[in-house]
């Protein structure tokens, strides 16, 4: 049993990384990766999944929206004045000034519902738009 430093594996490490660099690689991934987690979650960026939306006088943007029977929705909405978000059949209502609002609902039924502004005359004004509600887990016939 030699005790002595001498490397003796010397064609082993032919054609290899260093093991050392490879956690070093890891380690800075796994870093930017924290960091811009953290980010994420301390800035103003949507949540996963949210649908950017623009609210505004007098319109939303997109007028149509898709969406799945029985999953969170989560309107990430930048509005230009007060206004809401509304619809009627699925109990909806959520006012909001300017600046950045999130609405969030889980539609329990397909189909296809109107969302509008319930401020008084937006509506006419062409605060409307369509929410398509589509069956989950493929399709039924
Ligand atoms: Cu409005």
């Amino acid at each position: 049993m030699s005790k002595g430093k001498g490397k003796t594996r010397g064609s082993a490490r032919k054609g290899k990384l260093p093991l050392g660099w490879i956690v070093a690689g890891l380690v800075i991934l796994a870093g930017i990766f924290f960091l811009a987690l953290r980010g994420g979650q301390q800035g103003e960026a949507p949540a996963e999944g949210a649908i950017a939306m623009r609210a505004g006088n007098f319109f939303f943007s997109p007028k149509t929206l898709t969406v799945t029977v029985g999953e969170e929705v989560v309107l990430d909405i930048r509005s230009t004045g007060v206004h809401t978000f509304t619809i009627d059949e699925l109990g909806v209502n959520v006012r909001f000034g300017t600046g950045k609002a999130t609405v969030r609902f889980t539609p329990d039924r397909p189909g296809q519902f109107e969302y509008y502004c319930a401020i008084p005359g937006h509506r006419e004004r062409g605060m409307i738009g369509t929410l398509v509600v589509e069956e989950g887990g493929g399709e039924g016939g």
